[in-house]
C-alpha cells in the first residue's frame, strides 16, 4: 500500500510539523515573488514553488494521519476549530495549485482558479502562525538525529521533483494544452483578441484625446509635454504579455520607444529609475537602463488601442508581468530611487 511505503519516509512528528511551517513560508515567499517574475531566467522560482508544494502535500498527509484521533468527539479543545480550518485551507490551496497545473480551469466569479489559489495561499500564512501559537512545541535534537532523517528529506524533495517533471512530460506526450504553458504557468489565450484585464478594478472614463498630454518630468534636463500628434509612433515590436491571473498573448505593438522620449527630455545624471504613471494613479517603476528598451504603444495588431487596452498610450514592458504594463499612461517620471508608493497606489487606484 502507498500508505505503508510512505511511512518509511515519515520524519519524527515535531519535525513534520516544523517542516510544514517551513514549506508554507517558502511557498508564500516564492508565490508572492513569482507574481512579479516574468523573465525566463526566473523559472527556478516557479520550479521550487511546485516541488515544495508537492512535498508539503506528503507532509500534510503524515500530519493528518497522526492527528486524526484527536478529531473524535470529546477530544476537541479550544484550538481544534482553528486547526481544522487551517488544514482545510492548506488542502484547498494545494488542490487548486495542482488543478491549475493539470489544466483545470473553472472561473469562480471573476476569479480564475489561479487567483483562488493565491487567495487561499495568502490566507494560510496567518492561519499557520495562529496555529503555531496555540500548539507550539520546540524541535529537539533527537528529532533531527540520524542519517535517516536526511535521507527522508532527500527522498521527499526528489519525489516532488519527479512528480512535477513527469506531469510536464505527460502533458507533452498527451498533447494537452499543458505544452503551451509558460514557465509561469500561464496559458495562451486563443481566438480573437486578448482579455481586457485590470488589477483591482482600475476602470477610468475613456480618455479625451484633445485634452490628453504625456508629461515627462522629474530628473530631466527639460520637462516635456507631448500631445498625441507630436508622438512619433513608428517603433514596432512583437512582445508577450503574461498576466498573473494565468494567461498570456503574443502581440505586435507599435508606438514610440520610451528611450527616445527620455532622450528628448534629456536624462539628468542622478536619474536611476523611471516611474510610468496612469491617469488613475496606478503606476510602476523600473530601472532606467531596462526602461529605455520599453515601448509606449499607441497600436496593437495594426489598430489603435481600444479604451480597455489603455487608449491612448500604454506601456509595453517585455519580460515583465502584465500588471506592470501600465495602461492609460499620462506621465513619465525620472527618479533617483524605486517608487515605494507604487505598491499601495496599484492596489487602491481603482477605488480612489
Ligand atoms: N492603469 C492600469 N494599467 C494596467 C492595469 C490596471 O488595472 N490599471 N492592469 C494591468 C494588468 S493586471 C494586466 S494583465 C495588463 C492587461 O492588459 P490588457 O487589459 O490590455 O490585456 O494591464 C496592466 N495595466
Ligand atoms: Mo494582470
Amino acid at each position: 500500500m502507498a500508505g505503508s511505503s510512505l511511512a518509511a519516509l515519515e520524519p519524527r512528528p515535531r519535525l513534520v510539523d516544523w517542516s510544514i511551517l517551513a514549506c508554507v513560508l517558502v511557498e508564500a515567499v516564492t508565490g508572492i515573488v513569482s507574481l512579479g517574475a516574468g523573465a525566463a531566467a526566473q523559472w527556478p522560482l516557479f520550479w521550487v514553488h511546485r516541488v515544495v508544494g508537492l512535498t508539503l502535500f506528503v507532509l500534510l498527509f503524515f500530519k493528518l494521519r497522526r492527528v486524526k484521533p484527536r478529531l473524535r468527539r470529546g477530544r476537541w479543545d479550544r484550538a481544534t476549530p482553528l486547526s481544522v480550518l487551517t488544514a482545510v485551507v492548506a488542502l484547498a490551496a494545494l488542490a487548486t495549485g495542482v488543478a491549475w497545473v493539470l489544466g483545470v480551469d473553472v472561473d469562480v466569479g471573476f476569479w480564475t482558479l489561479l487567483n483562488v489559489h493565491i487567495g487561499l495561499g495568502l490566507l494560510l500564512v496567518p492561519l499557520v502562525v495562529l496555529h503555531l501559537r496555540a500548539r507550539y512545541r520546540p524541535v529537539r535534537r533527537v528529532d533531527f538525529e540520524g542519517r535517516r532523517t536526511a535521507l527522508q528529506y532527500g527522498a521527499l524533495l526528489v519525489g516532488g521533483a519527479l512528480v512535477a517533471r513527469s506531469q510536464e512530460l505527460v502533458n507533452r506526450v498527451a498533447g494537452t494544452e499543458g505544452e503551451r504553458r509558460r514557465f509561469t504557468g500561464s496559458k495562451p489565450v486563443d481566438g480573437e483578441g486578448f482579455p481586457v484585464t485590470s488589477w483591482v478594478a482600475d476602470d477610468p472614463d475613456p480618455v479625451d484625446l484633445d485634452a490628453w498630454r504625456l508629461r515627462v518630468d522629474g530628473l530631466v534636463e527639460s520637462p516635456l509635454t507631448l500631445s498625441d500628434e507630436t508622438l512619433d509612433t513608428r517603433d514596432e515590436r512583437r512582445a508577450l504579455l503574461d498576466c498573473t491571473s494565468g494567461w498570456y498573448t503574443v502581440e505586435d505593438w507599435r508606438g514610440v520607444s520610451l528611450g527616445t522620449v527620455l532622450d528628448e527630455a534629456g536624462i539628468d545624471g542622478d536619474a536611476r529609475w523611471v516611474t510610468v504613471h496612469s491617469v488613475t494613479g496606478y503606476r510602476w517603476s523600473f530601472p532606467l537602463a531596462e526602461a529605455r528598451g520599453f515601448l509606449l504603444a499607441t497600436h496593437v495588431g495594426g489598430e489603435r488601442l481600444s479604451h480597455g487596452h489603455g487608449f491612448p498610450l500604454r506601456l509595453v514592458a517585455p519580460q515583465r508581468r502584465g500588471f506592470q504594463w501600465v495602461k492609460w499612461v499620462t506621465r513619465i517620471e525620472l527618479r533617483r530611487r524605486r517608487d515605494a508608493s507604487q505598491y499601495l497606489a496599484t492596489l487602491v487606484s481603482g477605488v480612489t
